[in-house]
């Protein structure tokens, strides 16, 4: 029987990101991907692409957890853009109904299109409420900067150190990506379970994000956990489908690209 692996995140109908990223991804790992629907996104083409956000009411959101983890067996989760506070309650809530042995968080904080007031208050719900219920954290900088509390991460040490830090908050295991935000040749991505700190690497592929990278990462990290690899092992296939995605990535009307994660192979 193939591995199953649940995502919990936001529809971002274009495909490059959100919930269509992570069944992609999961599908490409060779796990049987269910997604929860937290919010729906539709980028706006009259207004610079603008994220206009719709969240879904939270009962459903709990009705869709309820389906899927009655219809599986799924001791592995992704969790993705919540949005509002009120998902966050809710997800919280059917996180700690269930034990599901890894809870992989992708720390959305902020998204372009949400009032800053409304994103501080999700932030900070994200932070008491789903953060204590994750096993493995994959900060971006930014996100990193925000949950380590630390003023400016600028080298690679800087980011391990914010690894440690998150690690040592919040008791999980923590991949930090650098992306194209620190300087040098390669995108490092660093690794950190308490014991070990492992610096990931491959050459950067241009110097633009591309959408969706953040959630391959995380959603890959879920697959490989979904089939038993160790968080390290799952850190690394992570990294190769991410790169892979990359450069094989889908151009659009979008001043940003997507990923791709259908040329991988393992
Ligand atoms: O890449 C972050 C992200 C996650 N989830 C959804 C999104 C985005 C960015 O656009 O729309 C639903």
């Amino acid at each position: 029987m193939t591995h199953v692996a649940l995502t919990i995140a936001g529809s971002e109908t274009t495909g490059g990101a959100g919930a269509q990223a992570d069944l992609k991804t999961f599908h490409q790992l060779g796990t049987f991907g269910t997604a929860a629907l937290t919010c729906i996104v539709s980028f706006d083409p009259q207004n610079d692409w603008a994220h206009r956000f719709v969240p879904v009411d939270p009962q459903v959101i709990a009705d869709q957890i309820e389906a899927t983890t009655a219809v599986h067996e799924i001791d592995t989760v992704k969790i993705g853009m919540l949005g509002t506070p009120a998902t966050i309650d809710t997800v919280a809530a059917s996180l700690a109904e269930r034990s599901f042995t890894n809870v992989v968080l992708d720390p959305v904080l902020i998204c372009k299109g949400q009032e800053p007031g409304a994103a501080l208050d999700t932030d900070n719900a994200l932070k008491e409420k789903i953060l204590p219920l994750a096993t493995f954290v994959t900060p971006n900088h930014f996100e990193a900067l925000t949950l380590s509390g630390m003023d400016s991460i600028e080298s690679v040490e800087d980011l391990a150190e914010a690894a440690r830090r998150i690690h040592d908050t919040y008791d999980v295991i923590v991949l930090a990506k650098g992306g194209v935000v620190l300087d040098g040749p390669d995108a490092v991505d660093v690794f950190h379970d308490g014991e070990q700190t492992i610096e990931l690497r491959s050459p950067k592929i241009g110097e633009h994000r591309v959408s969706g990278a953040g959630c391959t990462l995380a959603a890959a990290v879920t697959a490989e956990l979904a089939k038993g690899a160790s968080p390290l092992e799952a850190a690394r296939t992570a990294k190769a489908i991410v790169t892979s995605s990359i450069e094989h990535r889908q151009p659009g009307a979008t001043p940003f690209d997507a990923v791709y994660q259908g040329a991988y192979q393992a």
